[in-house]
């Protein structure tokens, strides 16, 4: 069998991985011609996959990567795993998905073949953007080609979990759909899980991580109630999850980040408004994590004003700037929602992560300080926004001034001048 992958990225990179692994001719096709130059010159750019992989089976020919479709006239099937990004007002971006079907109904020779969409989308995406589209060109899905969803588990750095062991899910067009679908994941993946629908596919994707974004809004809600009534929220997490059946915990922190849980739920929240069905719940839960770096600024200014000093030319550190631990992933991260707030209220603010020497925000050059203690007593406040491994926590908690941690990391480290979120 001759299988595509459209769109080598984070996620399609392993896929094609797991099918070369398993003696599969493979496909990949990406927009992107620096990806395919250095794909072609056997370098991985995906954390999980390495250039020795892709340099063996590039070298023997299993693996053929290029910007054109051309090569779907060959195949028996493909897996589209492009981005579906949400634009400025929120609404999701499908064009990487439409430039994907174009390309392969364009080229499409041979029959029967499978079409998998593995971009996480709204519920209806995959019969809107692919059944449809071969019906307009006369061909009937279900019969030669055939149609179906399977959302993306792929948990960058998971060291556990990979492509191939952690449970997948199916939706068919029809029986046969699911069948074709079935048939060839199977043979890549230890565990499938077949539902009735498109739909039920899709929807199970928003609803695993609409559910931790519902969660991390819970706990920090109560992190709020929880400041106003002096009671440490850490501490009763802690006891909560004792709970052996029926609980599990979520963690209070600076707000969400990464690329799938602030956006997912915005899938669900703009189909309700076209569809017009109300989302109350999971769009509080938006407002309540999106609310928490404002949160952070205002326990930064009681904890200053503690000292008798003003935020304003206040000098802030910045402890961690990407979405979350030991991940060098800067995207939709909250500790730039905070160095935006800070700034507005005219502190100098600085940062550390061991990341990212350099960063480049709102037209400013920061570059990241070296956390030695001549360094840290400059600052009138730490802020632990992402606890990375390499921090120092005794060393930083030694020489600071005073420290609010919004992770919890200094757990343990009892000083009075660490104070929690
Ligand atoms: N966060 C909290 N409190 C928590 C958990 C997370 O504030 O209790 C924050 C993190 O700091 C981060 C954001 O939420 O900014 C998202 O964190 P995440 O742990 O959900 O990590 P992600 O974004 O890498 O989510 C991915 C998802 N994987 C896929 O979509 C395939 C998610 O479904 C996984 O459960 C998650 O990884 C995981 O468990 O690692």
């Amino acid at each position: 069998l001759k299988i595509g992958v459209i769109g080598l990225g984070y996620v399609g990179l392993p896929l094609a991985l797991a099918f070369l692994k398993k003696g599969f001719k493979v496909y990949g096709i990406d927009i992107s011609e620096v990806k395919v130059e250095m794909l072609n010159d056997g370098i991985s750019y995906v954390q999980d996959v390495s250039s020795d992989d892709i340099k063996k089976y590039i070298s023997n020919g299993q693996f053929k990567v290029s910007t054109n479709y051309s090569a779907i006239s060959k195949l028996d099937a493909v897996s589209i795993t492009v981005p579906t990004p949400l634009s400025k007002s929120k609404n999701p971006d499908l064009s990487y998905i439409k430039h994907a079907v174009e390309n392969i109904l364009k080229n499409l020779k041979q029959k029967p073949f499978l079409i998998v969409l593995e971009s996480t989308t709204y519920p209806g995406t995959t019969r809107e953007f692919i059944v449809e589209e071969l019906t307009k060109k006369g061909m009937k899905a279900g019969e030669e080609i055939f149609v179906a969803f399977s959302p993306e588990r792929v948990d960058p750095g998971n060291k556990h979990y990979s492509i191939e062991n952690t449970p997948k899910i199916l939706g068919g067009y029809s029986e046969n759909c699911l069948k074709a679908a079935s048939t060839l994941y199977q043979k890549i993946i230890e565990k499938i899980v077949k539902v009735d629908t498109l739909e039920e596919a899709e929807m199970a994707k928003l609803l695993e991580n609409t559910f931790r974004a519902v969660n991390i809004a819970l706990v920090n809600e109560l992190t709020l109630m929880c400041d106003r009534m002096g009671i440490n929220i850490w501490n009763v997490i802690k006891a909560a999850s004792t709970k052996p059946y029926g609980f599990m915990p979520f963690y209070p922190g600076p707000g969400i980040g990464g690329h799938c849980i602030p956006l997912d739920p915005e899938y669900l929240l703009w189909k309700g408004k076209t569809v017009g069905f109300y989302n109350r719940f999971i769009e509080l839960a938006a407002d309540i994590n999106a609310n928490m770096p404002r949160f952070v600024v205002e326990k930064t200014i009681r904890i200053l004003n503690n000292f008798g000093k003003p935020l304003n030319r206040a000098k802030i550190l910045i402890l961690g700037v990407t979405y979350k631990k030991d991940v060098s992933d800067l995207r939709e991260s909250p500790a730039f929602d905070i160095i935006k707030l800070l700034n507005s209220y005219n502190a100098i603010v600085n940062y550390s992560d061991p990341f990212h020497s350099k960063l480049y925000f709102e037209g400013e050059m920061y570059s990241s300080v070296e956390l030695k203690p001549e360094n840290l007593e400059l600052f009138d406040l730490a802020i632990m926004i992402t606890n990375h491994s390499a921090f120092n926590l005794k060393e930083i908690a030694e020489n600071s001034k005073a420290i609010l941690d919004t992770r919890n990391a200094f757990d343990g480290i009892n000083k009075e001048n660490i104070f929690k979120l």
